[in-house]
């Protein structure tokens, strides 16, 4: 969850529910009250309502989202030979989920996705296109990491991606990569007119999946610079960038910040697999917690102090 409940003891008994950065519920007792009889069990009441409470006044203080970030359907990716998956619907057990109201924290959870890729290769302004509807010509260089948060609604169900724009620059990479952590999507840039910066995508996803698990990262190769590039020089370009998106097992687009071409409906698609993505992790998390489900424990793994015993004493030699 991304909210979080803290207690604050020694200065005061302020008992808060913290959202990103602000506070948006506090409840304080004087300090003199704690000592009471009772207190601390009154404490722990107060502390559990604001714990199931949280969620509805995290709902409750958030805008409602904007009506050009609702996706009724699954977006589709333009190239099907470089989709991560072809199908043109969501999954059924997600659609079925969603009527049901059967997402658990999924709308209450924001999914980390990192930009990453070379210097100056349009990192900034594919996310400042999207979330500002704006595009700046002058250049500034990322200091560290900046993010942007995009809330939408998914078959009705809210969803946040929390978007960290990352810098290029060798010098940044080591800040930026303590930020790489937790990411559920990794989408790695690359500008259409600079093969050199399709040639280092490689190594920005090394560098990236050192802090993350690969079983569960969508993967995006995105080739920025639309408009600056030849239509010869472009289809040269995308047939290398389809080659290694597949070989990666990303899904590769190709986009102009300036423009706008694709940007909102790469966008969108990014959203849309995060999405399901977290509603069948979730509906496999809760089908695997069902009450009365029977744990079989094979007659051959019973001794299982045993085997750890061993594999203690084969560590310390
Ligand atoms: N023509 C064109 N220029 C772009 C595009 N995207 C970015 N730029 C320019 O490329 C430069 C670097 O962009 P920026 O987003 O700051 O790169 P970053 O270092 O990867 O974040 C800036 O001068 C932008 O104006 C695009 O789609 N088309
Ligand atoms: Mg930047």
């Amino acid at each position: 969850m991304f909210y979080s409940v803290k207690f604050f003891k020694k200065s005061s008994s302020t008992l808060s529910v913290v959202f990103g950065y602000r506070c948006i519920v506090a409840i304080h007792v004087p300090k003199n009250s704690v000592k009471e009889k009772g207190c601390g069990k009154r404490y722990r009441i107060a502390c559990l309502c604001v714990c199931a409470l949280a969620p509805t006044l995290i709902m409750s203080v958030l805008p409602p989202v904007r009506k050009d970030r609702i996706i009724i359907k699954l977006p589709k990716c333009p190239g099907k030979g470089a989709a991560l998956h072809t199908k043109d619907a969501f999954h059924p057990k997600v659609k079925t989920a969603c009527q049901e109201q059967r997402t658990g924290t999924v709308g209450f959870k924001i999914s980390k996705v990192i930009v990453v890729g070379d210097v100056a290769v349009g990192k900034t302004c594919l996310i400042n296109r999207f979330c500002k509807d704006t595009f700046d010509k002058n250049y500034k260089a990322t200091i560290g990491v900046d993010f942007e948060m995009e809330r939408f609604e998914v078959l009705g169900v809210p969803f946040s991606l929390q978007l960290w724009d990352t810098a290029g620059q060798e010098r940044f990479k080591c800040i930026a990569s303590t930020y790489y952590r937790g990411a559920q999507a990794i989408i790695i840039v690359f500008d259409v007119n600079d093969v050199a910066s399709l040639y280092h995508a490689r190594q920005w996803l090394e560098d990236a999946m050192k802090e993350n698990d690969p079983s569960s990262v969508l993967l995006f190769l995105v080739g920025t610079k639309k408009d600056l590039s030849s239509p010869a020089m472009f289809s040269q370009i995308e047939q290398d960038a389809i080659k290694l998106s597949e070989e990666i097992r990303a899904e590769y687009w190709a986009v102009s910040a300036l423009s706008g071409e694709s940007v909102k409906e790469f966008f969108f698609r990014v959203a849309a697999l995060t999405f399901e993505a977290n509603v069948l992790a979730e509906l496999e998390k809760s089908g695997s917690r069902r009450i009365g489900d029977v744990v079989r424990i094979n007659s051959n793994s019973c001794n299982l102090y045993a085997t750890s015993q061993k594999k203690q004493s084969n560590c310390c030699q």
